[in-house]
């Protein structure tokens, strides 16, 4: 195991890998395998030769041939042999042998393999709360002290608050990622990607035990967790029903714990991209909260109504980072799929067909069709609709289901590809490919959920042993899980506390082969897949982020629930919450169309002459001549 372990590393660190040099060797998920699930490593330099399986006593259990070898783009010229090994179906500890040489890592398989890797993505977002101490009892030994208590936050100009004087309470809240920002938008994909890895999972999430402040109360550890944020987003909504954009300090601060990081910090922004985001997550909150905390319950749903009130008035404001501002942008998230997804699970949540038909504005078509990401949430309103089909509309169904399945079976079928058996495409590979990664496993498992189809939660599997280890570098992303996993992320507490090891359970980004910091000399046209560095100074292929860990935590969440409950999401479950939604008004804003008019500045910007208009805030808008507006 350590020969092997070597070998990794030596391919690893070589510029030019050379595997003939070597014996064998196999990529393969470091953590676990379920017992009765799909089972494969990537086996180089073995097509031909026996792979045999030991347990731990030593005893062969199975053996099976390396098949040929077939190369996968994104792992450039190191071309592997899938070994299928599926058939093992015994709890237990094995090690894979190719003649006297063991290969890989030690195979541990079990019912409940994926449980601690649950928890430990989800417990992630317990490390990352803000405005509050962690305690030993929790933490472990990655205690520290309150940061960020976020009791007097301050109106940046940009949110058209003019008091600079004026404060107000944003606490409570996530960290986004190794940095100590709170934004909405990415908050807002985040939040509804694990609300719907509860909803979709009721009975494997109800109990389960994530050892946080509030494990002993009757509302499961997961709704717990997600409500720390859901607070702290509520609290980001202006008296309006306007969202302001993130709470952040001016500049990023520097490589120190959460309580030495004190510089002020703004409310900035307020745009109809965050307000989109949050109307759509307080409708889908409004409902899950519903049975454990009515008031609460109200509260988002009338949170949810009053953001998208304001967006419909507000139509032309998308945010822009103020000068002097250098904390993350998040901008040019695509407008009109947040809005759709909004009315969508405003729709689901009401039954007010006035919201149904207002989504019909946009048709589900295969068009759009792509993996969502916090740019994009056109995915998540489809999600929605095709899991509910007893509330939306027939064609509405089915085009939803026709999109997921065009996607999920495009990714099943670039796996004949590759001799890792991964759906994973060279293009895949730009800042936070793990991200991207899980988000394509969250595809795969819908697809699963509506058609109960093996290849599909297969595929998901596939993607999940990729973050643990099926990787041409042979390394686990998950922190603290698997026998190589990344040492070094860009985490401001992992990089400032007193501990080596990271904060466990924190997806790293990944392979970018578009990185221009510190891990630019590690960036591979030829093989995207290795274009990775692990070491904190690479914010482009080693931060975690919110938004990677929770389609992480869905992907092994998902995975692992399924083999225990034997069971997958009921799709004629209706919601438990009811509530009324006014008409709305639908189109309004008083910049839609800006016809040109004497007196308006014309300026040229490119190649084009545009008309410039300042909105109500103030910030400045441009249009072509027909009166579009352009960004
Ligand atoms: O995830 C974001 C990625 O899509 C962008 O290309 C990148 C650069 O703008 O920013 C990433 O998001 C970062 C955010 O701006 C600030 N917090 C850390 C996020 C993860 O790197």
């Amino acid at each position: 195991m350590k020969f092997s372990k070597t070998i990794a590393k030596a391919l690893t660190l070589s510029a030019v890998a050379a595997p003939a040099l070597f014996a064998a060797t196999a990529f393969q998920n470091q953590v676990g395998f379920l017992t009765n699930g799909q089972k494969q490593m990537a086996v180089i330099d073995a097509a031909g030769k026996d792979v045999v399986f030991k347990d731990a006593e030593g005893n062969t259990v199975l053996t099976v041939t390396a098949p040929e070898t077939i190369p996968w783009e994104p792992a450039g010229d190191t071309a592997a042999s899938l070994v299928d090994f599926t058939e093992l179906k015994t709890a237990g500890t094995y090690q894979a042998f190719v003649g006297d040489d063991s290969i890989g890592h030690p195979i541990n398989i079990a019912d409940n393999a994926l449980e601690d890797v649950t928890k430990g993505a989800l417990k992630f977002f317990y490390f990352q709360r803000s405005s509050t101490e962690l305690t030993e009892e929790f933490a472990g030994k990655y205690a520290r002290a309150a940061g960020h208590p976020d009791t007097a936050v301050k109106y940046h100009a940009s949110t058209g608050i003019t008091d600079t004087a004026a404060t107000f309470n944003g606490s409570k809240g996530w960290y986004d990622a190794g940095d100590y920002g709170k934004y909405v938008v990415n908050s807002g994909i985040t939040v509804y990607t694990l609300l719907q890895l509860y909803q979709q999972n009721k009975e494997y999430f109800k109990d389960l035990n994530l050892n946080i402040p509030e494990s002993e109360n009757e509302i499961p550890d997961i709704l717990d967790e997600i409500k720390w944020n859901l607070d702290w987003m509520l609290t980001m909504q202006d008296t309006d029903g306007g969202v302001f954009h993130k709470l952040t300090t001016l500049k990023f601060a520097g490589t120190v714990m959460p309580e030495k990081a004190t510089a002020q910090r703004y409310a900035i922004g307020k745009a109809q991209e965050a307000t989109w985001y949050f109307a759509a997550v307080m409708a889908l909150a409004s409902e899950i909260y519903q049975p454990y905390d009515e008031e609460f319950s109200k509260k988002c749903i009338e949170a949810a109504e009053a953001a998208y009130r304001w967006g419909v008035a507000n139509e032309l404001t998308y945010y822009e980072q103020p000068s002097g501002v250098t904390t993350g942008s998040y901008t040019g998230a695509a407008e009109w799929p947040a809005r759709l997804w909004s009315l969508i699970e405003m729709y689901r949540v009401s039954g007010e067909k006035h919201l149904l038909e207002a989504s019909k504005k946009w048709a589900i078509t295969l068009k759009m069709k792509g993996v969502q990401n916090w740019q994009n949430t056109y995915m998540l309103g489809l999600y929605t609709i095709a899991t509910n089909p007893d509330l939306f509309e027939k064609d509405m169904v089915d085009s939803a289901k026709t999109v997921i399945f065009s996607m999920a079976d495009d990714y099943v079928k670039s796996m004949d590809k590759s001799g890792y058996g991964l759906p994973l495409i060279r293009s895949d590979f730009y800042w936070g490919s793990n991200g991207i990664a899980a988000n394509k496993g969250m595809v795969l498992i819908h697809a699963y959920i509506l058609s109960q189809e093996e290849k599909y939660l297969n595929a998901a599997t596939s993607i999940l042993d990729y973050i643990l280890g099926r990787n041409p570098l042979d390394v686990s992303y998950l922190t603290g899980f698997g026998v190589n996993p990344t040492m070094n992320p860009h985490h401001r507490p992992s990089q400032a506390d007193t501990v080596v090891a990271p904060v466990p359970g924190m997806v790293a980004g990944g392979p970018n082969a578009s990185a221009t910091d510190c891990a630019k000399k590690y960036t591979n046209e030829n093989a995207v897949a290795k274009s990775y560095y692990d070491n904190s100074c690479s914010y482009a292929t080693n931060e975690v982020a919110i938004n990677w860990n929770a389609p992480f935590a869905y992907l092994v969440g998902s995975i692992q629930a399924i083999a225990a409950t034997g069971k997958t999401y009921d799709v004629t479950e209706k919601p438990l919450a009811r509530y009324e939604i006014a008409s709305i008004p639908f189109a309004s804003s008083n910049l839609r169309r800006a016809q040109f008019q004497e007196g308006q500045r014309l300026v040229v910007r490119g190649q084009a002459v545009q008309v410039e208009l300042k909105d109500r805030n103030g910030v400045k808008r441009y249009f072509n001549l027909k009166g579009k507006q352009v960004r």
